[in-house]
Parts: structure tokens; C-alpha cells; sequence
């Protein structure tokens, strides 16, 4: 596995990411900032082709769905992603169980722009339950693969369908 910054719109996001590959002693390709995002996911590709790294999971700086010019941007990252030895496997739309309504139109544009394989929902740990997946799974097709709950390595878990719909009508 290696890590690509592909965030290179927040100053920090690369920082933040660096110490996420720290955390899981993998190594990280980074850009500069403000740079074309999709160079850092071809860096990155080539660089894992290179040294026999399988996975190559990469960032992309969050951005709103009416913004066509940042929708074209990361349908480019896509096609640069498979320009060489990558193939694209997974494209994971992360959505924070505070997201209301405007979610289901969030994860369609994502869809129709990259074609997206599944949802982490994130921030399960608050009060927040996130039911909008349900609609991004019925109407979408788009499952939830992961989820997180809290902000620590081991937080980032597959998704329990059962679990969550217990949680759900547990009492508070
Ligand atoms: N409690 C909790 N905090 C989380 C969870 N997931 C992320 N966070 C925290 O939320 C904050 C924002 O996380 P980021 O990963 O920077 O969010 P992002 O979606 O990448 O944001 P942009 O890159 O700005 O689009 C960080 O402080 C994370 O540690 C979660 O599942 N539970
Ligand atoms: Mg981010």
C-alpha cells in the first residue's frame, strides 16, 4: 500500500495525511500545494509500479458537487489513475453521519462524476446516525463499506448492516 496526497487544496492536508502514513508505515507521495492534483495520483501509481506496492490509496480535496470545474478535476484523477499500470478499484465518497437531505444529490453528482463503488460514513461516534445511507442505498445502489468512529487508527471499520440498524433503534 502507499498513500497519495491528492489533496493539495488545504494547506494542511498533506501534513495530515503524512502523519497518517506514519501511523501505518506506509509510504506517501506528495505534490505541492496548489498543484494539479492528478499528478500527484500519477506520481503516485508510477511510484507503487515501481516498488511493488499493490494498493495505492489516494486523497482528493472534499468539494461541493455544483462546482463543475472541481467535478471535471476529479473526474481527471480518475482517467489518470488508470493511464498506465493502475486500475481503479474502489472510489469511496465519505459522508459524516451529520449530512441531512442534500447527501442523496451529493452522492448522485459524485456517482455520475466518477462512478463511485461505495460510502464511509464517517462521525458515527456522535449523536449522529446517518440515515440519509439508507437512501443513497436504495436509490443509488452505492453501499456503505466503511465507517468510522472516532478519530484513532483502529476507528476506521467495515460496515455491520446488523450493528448499525441496532444502534439505530437502540434508546439513547
Ligand atoms: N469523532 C470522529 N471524528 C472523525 C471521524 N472521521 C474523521 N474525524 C475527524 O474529523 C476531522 C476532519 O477530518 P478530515 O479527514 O480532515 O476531513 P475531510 O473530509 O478530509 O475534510 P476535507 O479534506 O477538508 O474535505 C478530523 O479532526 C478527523 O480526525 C469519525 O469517524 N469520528
Ligand atoms: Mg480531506
Amino acid at each position: 500500500m502507499l498513500l497519495a496526497a491528492g489533496d493539495t487544496f488545504r494547506a494542511a492536508a498533506g501534513e495530515q495525511l503524512e502523519t497518517w502514513a506514519q501511523r501505518a508505515e506506509v509510504p506517501i507521495v506528495r505534490g505541492n500545494e496548489g498543484g494539479d492534483p492528478s499528478a500527484v495520483i500519477f506520481d503516485a501509481v508510477q511510484s507503487a509500479a515501481a516498488n511493488n506496492r499493490e494498493l495505492v490509496l489516494g486523497d482528493t480535496a472534499g468539494r461541493l458537487q455544483n462546482k463543475s470545474n472541481l467535478m471535471e478535476e476529479l473526474k481527471k484523477v480518475r482517467r489518470v489513475a488508470e493511464k498506465e499500470a493502475g486500475t481503479v478499484t474502489e472510489v469511496l465518497l465519505v459522508i459524516d453521519a451529520t449530512t441531512g437531505q442534500n447527501g442523496l444529490s451529493q452522492a448522485e453528482q459524485f456517482a455520475l462524476a466518477t462512478n463511485v463503488t461505495g460510502v464511509v460514513l464517517t462521525k458515527l461516534d456522535g449523536s449522529a446516525k446517518g440515515g440519509i445511507v439508507f437512501a443513497i442505498e436504495t436509490q443509488l445502489g452505492i453501499p456503505v463499506k466503511l465507517v468510522g468512529l472516532g478519530e484513532t487508527i483502529g476507528d476506521l471499520v467495515p460496515f455491520d448492516p446488523e450493528e448499525y440498524v441496532r444502534e439505530l433503534f437502540a434508546e439513547a
